[in-house]
């Protein structure tokens, strides 16, 4: 059984649902909201140590990042979506590679205005209390708090 740990609105978490629909896969699904930083809640942070969505679980596997996700799934699920041609693979990988190179944070945090911008600043200050917090509550996971 596959099991997917996700955010409705996270774009790395939409890119592996899509594959996961494209081969019509069944998965147990587990919604965090980024929001009220489900994501940094200890028994997640175990999961996956940055504390970012998604996560994939399968057969007692634990594998982080959307870009490796989607290669894991793609290996082991047909129908296969990686082209067959080494020319379209390279030209897969290129846009593969802008999609990890854009600057997301700076875009989610920078570019939004008025009270939606002002929301979103305002939750970088409420999680770096809550890291504070969650790193004295939980002292074994320091290191991985250290670093979200
Ligand atoms: N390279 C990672 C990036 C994961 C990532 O940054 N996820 C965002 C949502 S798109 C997240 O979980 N943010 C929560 C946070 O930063 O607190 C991937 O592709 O999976």
């Amino acid at each position: 059984m596959l099991e997917l740990y996700y955010a409705s609105e996270s774009l790395c978490s939409q890119k592996v649902k899509l594959v996961l629909a494209e081969k019509n896969l069944e998965w147990k699904h587990h919604p965090l909201n980024l929001l009220t930083f489900e994501n940094l809640q200890p028994d997640y942070i175990r999961l996956n140590p940055k504390g970012v969505v998604p996560t994939l679980i399968h057969k007692s596997q634990i594998i982080t990042d959307s870009a490796i996700i989607i290669q894991y799934l793609d290996e082991q699920f047909p129908p296969q979506l990686t082209p067959a041609e080494p020319a379209s693979v390279e030209q897969m990988h290129d846009w593969i590679d802008l999609q990890n190179q854009f600057p997301m944070l700076e875009v989610m945090y920078g570019n939004f205005r008025g009270i939606e911008g002002a929301i979103l600043r305002r939750s970088v200050q409420i999680k770096a209390r809550m890291l504070l917090h969650l790193m004295r509550s939980h002292p074994e996971l320091r290191e991985q708090y250290a670093k979200s």
